[in-house]
Order: C-alpha cells, then structure tokens, then sequence
C-alpha cells in the first residue's frame, strides 16, 4: 500500500489539487462526491493567460469541482503528457486550451476510447475525426479581428486619411486566435482600397517578441507605418517602448489596435498611447463548470459557447471603463 501510495502521491506531485490531497482515497471518496476535472493550461505567457488561470480555480471552488489543473509551459507535447496523465488517473472530465490547432488525433483518441469526454477552452483544434472533443467554450476570434478592422475603418474615416499602411504583429503561429484574428481583420478592411497590410510577422503572443518584432518593423519600414495591429495586448505593451525610442509618439503617429483587453492595456488606452483594444475575455471558468458538470450528469451541452465581448477605443470616454479584474 505504501508503495502505491507513494507512486500515487508521486504521480500527484505534478499537478496542483484545488482538494486536500490524500491520494487515491480522495479519488475513491470523489467517486461519489463532486466531479474531478483535468484541465491543461497553456502557460502563463500574457496576463489574459493568468487571468484565465485564476478564473478557473476560483469557479472550481465555487462549483465544488475538484479541479487537477496542469500548466504546461507553452509546450504541446506537455499537454499531451498531461491529458494522458489524467486519463491514467480516470477525470470524469478533461478540459483543455490547445496551444496550436494541430496534433491532437491520437491522445482526444485515447480519451474518447476512455469513456472521458473532452471541453476546449479558449481555443479550437483542428481535426478530420469525429466526436474527439464535447464543446469549445472561448472568443469568437474571427469577430475580434472584423471589429478591430472595423475600428480603424471609422478611425481613417475621421482623420481623412487616404491612404493607411498597416503593420500586424501575430500571436503563436497555427493557433486559434492567430488564424481567425487574422482573416477577421483581413476581411474587414479588404474593400477598403485605402488599407494596406505592408507585413505580419509572428509574436508568439509573448512581451519580449512584440518589442523585437516592433524592432525589425520600425528598421524596415521606418516612418512609412500608419498602424500597427497587435493580436495581443503582451505584444503591444512590448512594442510601445520601441515605438517611443524611434522617436514616434504611440497613439498619435502610429495608430496602435490590440486585443484582450487587460488592465494594464486599458490603463495605456487612458494615457492615449493606444487607440483601441478589442475585449477577449478570460473569464471562461463559470461555463467550463456548467459544461462539466452538465457532462459527468449525462446532459446535452451546446457545441460552442461564446462569451459577449466589447470594442474600448479612443471613441469613448475612457474613464468609462469598468476596472477589469486581469
Ligand atoms: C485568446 C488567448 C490568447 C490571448 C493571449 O483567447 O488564446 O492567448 O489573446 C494569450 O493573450 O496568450
């Protein structure tokens, strides 16, 4: 008993149990008592990541679900591990946001002959199979980018400018948010003959990429630049300062459009040093309660589940807005 007890408690070790940890007997007690969620975490590489991160913990409570919840460092494969992991363990439910759409076959396979259904979070993947996963709850990132493109439409209009040089700066190559932020804005803007995207170039979602990838745009386009459209809020606060360097004022020389909606973003949108962030929320954790519990109780759950999202711009009243808790 102890040997499988300290396998037990070994295995446990890499995973941070919202419940008092007393190895396989909490499992066998939970068996009949709230339901056990495995959930893997991308990592913690924007402040919308930590918020969601922090929003899902606080709903488990909440909801009495015992939450297994792994952060998996920016790395697929750590994912997969961890979604193994908790296969091995029997979660009544194993949720998920994929850091890219692809390479998901084989372990949603084995989840699925495992009887376990599977919940994306946040963001999609791509599949030709059937039935890997239940429901994804996250953004509806194609709408993100058509307001964004929206925005700067109206925004050209009041300046009167006739021609608008734009420079896009992506998130993490092959992921949800990165392809449909991208067409949505693509989209948007693509009757405008005003509009032209002179580069995007791939950020990764990450602070220190957003600052070099202002860097080598600024190198090569110098003050040709009218906008900048950044598919996160990191990226944009890394670019800002690199933007300033080169001698341009952020907000009045370049028009700068983001997207998640953080704090700190909504705090430089105050000081007019951003001209409009698109809100993608990362308070996803109540529905991914709901739709587990609904789950492990047998019920239908819808396919998709948007939240409701809003546009924050130099159009309004900045101090208008509601403080927003990441
Ligand atoms: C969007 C989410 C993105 C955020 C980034 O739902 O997947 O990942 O926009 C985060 O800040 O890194």
């Amino acid at each position: 008993m102890r040997k499988t007890l300290a396998f037990a408690m070994g295995f446990l070790s890499a995973f941070f149990i919202t419940f008092p940890m007393t190895g396989c007997q909490k499992k066998q007690e939970n068996n009949d008592e709230g339901l056990l969620l495995g959930f893997s975490q991308i990592g913690s590489e924007s402040a919308w990541r930590i918020g969601n991160t922090k929003d899902i913990e606080e709903q488990s409570v909440n909801y009495g679900v015992n939450l297994m919840i792994e952060n998996a460092n920016q790395k697929q494969e750590n994912q997969i591990a961890a979604i193994r992991r908790f296969i091995a363990y029997k979660v009544d439910v194993i949720a998920f946001s994929p850091i890219v759409e692809d390479g998901w076959d084989n372990v949603l396979t084995e989840a699925k002959d495992a009887g376990i259904p599977v919940i994306l979070v946040d963001r999609d993947i791509s599949t030709d199979k059937e039935d890997l996963t239940t429901c994804l709850i996250g953004a509806d990132f194609y709408n993100e980018g058509v307001m964004a493109g929206e925005y700067l439409i109206r925004k050209a209009d009041s300046l009167g400018l006739d021609h608008v040089n734009i420079v896009e700066i992506t998130g993490t190559e092959n992921s949800t948010p990165m392809r449909q932020r991208q067409a949505g804005f693509a989209d948007a803007i693509a009757n405008d003959e005003r509009m032209t995207v002179l580069e995007s170039i791939d950020g990764d979602f990450l602070k220190s990429r957003g600052a070099e990838c202002m860097r080598y745009l600024l190198d090569t386009y110098k003050d040709e630049i009218d906008v900048i459209y950044s598919h996160n809020d990191e990226m944009t606060l890394g670019a800002l300062p690199e933007i300033e360097s080169a001698g341009l004022v952020p907000g009045k020389d370049i028009i700068i459009i983001s997207i998640d909606g953080g704090q700190e973003a909504i705090d430089v949108l105050k000081e007019g040093k951003i001209n409009c962030v698109v809100e993608c929320t990362p308070k996803l954790g109540r529905e991914l309660m709901e739709t587990a519990i609904k789950l492990k109780a047998g019920e239908e759950v819808d396919s998709v589940i948007h939240p409701i999202e809003q546009v924050f711009s130099d159009e309004m009243n900045p101090e208008d807005i509601a403080p927003r808790g990441y």
